[in-house]
Protein backbone atom coordinates (compact mmCIF):
# COMPACT_ATOMS: atom_id res chain seq x y z
CA UNK A 1 0.00 0.00 0.00
CA UNK A 2 1.67 3.25 -0.87
CA UNK A 3 0.50 6.38 1.81
CA UNK A 4 0.11 10.31 -0.25
CA UNK A 5 0.14 12.62 2.44
CA UNK A 6 -1.35 16.07 2.33
CA UNK A 7 0.83 17.90 5.25
CA UNK A 8 2.23 22.05 5.59
CA UNK A 9 4.35 19.96 8.11
CA UNK A 10 6.03 15.91 7.64
CA UNK A 11 4.99 14.69 10.83
CA UNK A 12 8.02 12.47 11.14
CA UNK A 13 9.35 14.35 14.62
CA UNK A 14 11.84 11.78 16.71
CA UNK A 15 9.73 12.34 19.69
CA UNK A 16 10.27 14.01 23.22
CA UNK A 17 8.04 13.84 26.05
CA UNK A 18 5.16 12.13 24.21
CA UNK A 19 5.17 8.76 22.78
CA UNK A 20 2.48 9.27 20.81
CA UNK A 21 1.15 12.55 19.35
CA UNK A 22 0.38 14.59 16.15
CA UNK A 23 3.85 15.09 15.30
CA UNK A 24 5.07 11.57 15.11
CA UNK A 25 3.30 9.22 13.11
CA UNK A 26 5.43 9.20 9.81
CA UNK A 27 8.26 8.29 12.18
CA UNK A 28 6.47 5.53 13.65
CA UNK A 29 5.60 3.96 10.69
CA UNK A 30 9.06 4.20 9.18
CA UNK A 31 10.11 2.65 12.14
CA UNK A 32 7.47 -0.48 11.84
CA UNK A 33 8.55 -0.32 8.20
CA UNK A 34 4.84 -0.30 7.30
CA UNK A 35 5.89 1.41 3.92
CA UNK A 36 8.57 1.62 1.57
CA UNK A 37 9.82 4.95 1.20
CA UNK A 38 9.44 5.52 -2.78
CA UNK A 39 5.50 4.70 -1.83
CA UNK A 40 5.03 7.45 0.91
CA UNK A 41 4.30 10.90 -1.04
CA UNK A 42 4.17 14.17 0.58
CA UNK A 43 2.66 17.31 -0.66
CA UNK A 44 2.65 20.88 0.29
CA UNK A 45 5.61 20.72 2.62
CA UNK A 46 6.81 24.54 3.73
CA UNK A 47 7.59 26.85 7.17
CA UNK A 48 9.74 25.76 9.71
CA UNK A 49 9.01 21.76 9.71
CA UNK A 50 10.79 19.62 8.39
CA UNK A 51 14.28 21.62 9.39
CA UNK A 52 17.47 20.24 8.07
CA UNK A 53 17.16 17.31 10.28
CA UNK A 54 14.00 16.23 8.92
CA UNK A 55 14.76 16.52 5.17
CA UNK A 56 18.12 14.57 5.33
CA UNK A 57 15.77 11.99 7.50
CA UNK A 58 13.54 11.79 4.58
CA UNK A 59 16.34 11.57 2.11
CA UNK A 60 17.68 8.98 3.89
CA UNK A 61 14.40 6.68 3.60
CA UNK A 62 13.49 7.66 0.61
CA UNK A 63 10.55 9.27 0.72
CA UNK A 64 8.77 11.58 -1.74
CA UNK A 65 7.98 14.95 -1.21
CA UNK A 66 7.38 18.11 -3.00
CA UNK A 67 7.40 21.48 -1.18
CA UNK A 68 5.17 24.58 -2.03
CA UNK A 69 8.85 26.08 -3.43
CA UNK A 70 8.56 23.30 -5.75
CA UNK A 71 4.84 24.01 -6.61
CA UNK A 72 6.05 27.63 -6.66
CA UNK A 73 8.79 27.03 -9.14
CA UNK A 74 7.60 24.59 -11.41
CA UNK A 75 3.54 24.91 -10.90
CA UNK A 76 0.89 23.13 -9.57
CA UNK A 77 0.07 21.24 -12.57
CA UNK A 78 3.64 19.77 -13.36
CA UNK A 79 3.81 18.67 -9.57
CA UNK A 80 0.37 17.52 -9.58
CA UNK A 81 1.46 15.18 -12.28
CA UNK A 82 4.74 14.54 -10.74
CA UNK A 83 2.51 13.34 -7.63
CA UNK A 84 0.16 11.27 -9.68
CA UNK A 85 2.68 9.38 -11.31
CA UNK A 86 4.55 8.26 -8.11
CA UNK A 87 1.05 7.47 -6.37
CA UNK A 88 0.89 4.79 -9.32
CA UNK A 89 4.10 3.67 -9.53
CA UNK A 90 3.65 0.50 -7.86
CA UNK A 91 1.26 0.29 -4.88
CA UNK A 92 -2.14 -1.76 -5.73
CA UNK A 93 -3.47 0.51 -3.21
CA UNK A 94 -3.26 4.43 -1.62
CA UNK A 95 -4.57 5.33 1.82
CA UNK A 96 -5.17 9.27 1.43
CA UNK A 97 -3.83 10.60 4.89
CA UNK A 98 -5.24 14.51 4.60
CA UNK A 99 -4.17 17.21 7.21
CA UNK A 100 -6.20 20.49 6.59
CA UNK A 101 -2.90 22.90 7.17
CA UNK A 102 -1.95 22.68 3.82
CA UNK A 103 -4.30 24.58 2.86
CA UNK A 104 -3.49 27.96 2.95
CA UNK A 105 -4.89 29.76 6.12
CA UNK A 106 -7.30 31.51 3.82
CA UNK A 107 -8.97 28.51 3.13
CA UNK A 108 -8.68 26.89 6.23
CA UNK A 109 -8.62 28.94 9.41
CA UNK A 110 -9.35 26.23 11.67
CA UNK A 111 -6.81 24.66 12.90
CA UNK A 112 -4.19 24.34 15.40
CA UNK A 113 -1.01 24.82 13.54
CA UNK A 114 -1.68 27.10 10.25
CA UNK A 115 1.17 27.89 7.73
CA UNK A 116 1.19 30.52 5.11
CA UNK A 117 1.46 30.05 2.04
CA UNK A 118 -0.90 26.74 1.44
CA UNK A 119 -2.57 25.47 -1.30
CA UNK A 120 -5.69 26.54 -2.57
CA UNK A 121 -9.05 24.06 -2.72
CA UNK A 122 -8.92 24.85 -6.52
CA UNK A 123 -5.84 22.76 -6.54
CA UNK A 124 -6.79 20.59 -3.96
CA UNK A 125 -10.22 19.35 -5.41
CA UNK A 126 -9.10 17.80 -8.48
CA UNK A 127 -6.20 15.81 -7.04
CA UNK A 128 -7.94 14.47 -4.40
CA UNK A 129 -10.56 13.24 -7.17
CA UNK A 130 -8.08 12.47 -9.23
CA UNK A 131 -6.21 10.22 -6.89
CA UNK A 132 -9.59 8.63 -5.83
CA UNK A 133 -11.06 7.95 -9.40
CA UNK A 134 -7.47 6.54 -10.52
CA UNK A 135 -6.33 4.26 -7.75
CA UNK A 136 -8.18 1.93 -5.14
CA UNK A 137 -8.37 4.19 -2.29
CA UNK A 138 -8.76 1.65 0.83
CA UNK A 139 -8.71 4.69 3.60
CA UNK A 140 -9.18 8.67 3.47
CA UNK A 141 -8.35 10.28 6.61
CA UNK A 142 -8.94 13.95 7.07
CA UNK A 143 -7.02 15.27 10.27
CA UNK A 144 -6.40 18.17 12.23
CA UNK A 145 -9.80 20.59 11.77
CA UNK A 146 -10.65 22.24 15.04
CA UNK A 147 -14.20 24.24 14.66
CA UNK A 148 -13.77 26.05 17.88
CA UNK A 149 -11.37 27.83 15.44
CA UNK A 150 -13.79 28.70 12.55
CA UNK A 151 -16.06 31.10 13.05
CA UNK A 152 -16.99 31.45 9.63
CA UNK A 153 -17.50 27.78 9.06
CA UNK A 154 -15.03 28.14 5.73
CA UNK A 155 -13.27 25.23 7.48
CA UNK A 156 -16.25 23.04 7.88
CA UNK A 157 -17.30 23.32 4.24
CA UNK A 158 -14.01 23.13 2.47
CA UNK A 159 -13.15 20.18 4.80
CA UNK A 160 -16.78 18.60 3.56
CA UNK A 161 -16.07 19.39 0.13
CA UNK A 162 -12.59 17.35 -0.14
CA UNK A 163 -14.08 13.87 1.26
CA UNK A 164 -16.92 15.11 -1.23
CA UNK A 165 -14.19 15.20 -3.79
CA UNK A 166 -12.88 11.69 -3.45
CA UNK A 167 -16.44 10.00 -2.86
CA UNK A 168 -17.06 11.89 -6.22
CA UNK A 169 -13.70 9.94 -7.93
CA UNK A 170 -14.36 6.72 -6.59
CA UNK A 171 -17.60 7.06 -8.00
CA UNK A 172 -16.07 7.82 -11.56
CA UNK A 173 -14.27 4.96 -11.53
CA UNK A 174 -16.69 2.41 -10.59
CA UNK A 175 -18.75 4.03 -13.95
CA UNK A 176 -15.73 3.21 -16.09
MN1 LIG B 1 0.24 19.70 9.68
Amino acid sequence: MGIVHFDAHYDAGAGGTHLLSHGQPVRRLFNEKLVPGKNFIQIGLRGYWPGKEGFEWMQENGLRYHTMAEIELKGWDHVMKRAMNEALDGPEYIFISFDVDVLDPAYMPGTGTPEPGGLTTREVFPIVRRLCAEKNVVGFELVEMNPLVDPGYTSAQNADRILRECLTGIAMRNRA
